[in-house]
């Protein structure tokens, strides 16, 4: 039980230090998603995610959402189609990329546009295999459309 307790408190000490990108066992970074057309109400988010531990992401939300979902996009019949996941495993110490046309972060009933040149304010929940949980916030960058297609 004991050599149970002290990675929490490490983990806690972390999450006091650290603001946003690294939150104890799991480094998130290069969060950004696609600035929003007028009218449009979802988005997707895509992020580089390394856990030093075996995880999974189990969830997603964000303030400026109704919903999030995780997401995986697979070719069907020559068309993509888009499905939810119940979890992303996070294997350890393997980067895990999400981003358009691959695993991503959906964002539904979004209550403002997304603008370029803002973020996006995000949590990730993350669970060990010990079935502990944590929060991560993190914030997304917002580029803009024709940035992304240059990429
Ligand atoms: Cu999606």
């Amino acid at each position: 039980m004991f050599s149970k307790l002290k990675p929490v408190v490490f983990v806690a000490g972390l999450l006091l230090l650290s603001a946003q990108v690294y939150a104890g066992e799991v480094d998130v970074k290069d969060a950004w998603a696609r600035a929003t057309a007028p009218g449009q109400v979802n988005g997707s988010v895509g992020v580089v995610i390394t856990s030093k531990k075996d995880a999974r992401l189990i969830a997603v939300k964000s303030a400026v959402a109704e919903s999030a979902e995780i997401h995986t996009m697979s070719m069907d019949n020559g068309v993509m189609q888009m499905r939810q996941l119940d979890y992303l495993e996070l294997p350890a110490k393997q980067p895990v990329t999400l981003g358009p046309g691959g695993n991503h972060l959906m964002l539904f009933g979004l209550k403002h546009p997304l603008k370029a040149g803002t973020t996006l304010p995000l949590t990730l929940t993350v669970q060990y295999a010990d079935k502990r949980t944590e929060d991560i916030k993190i914030k997304a960058q917002i580029r803009s459309l024709t940035a992304v297609q240059q990429h």
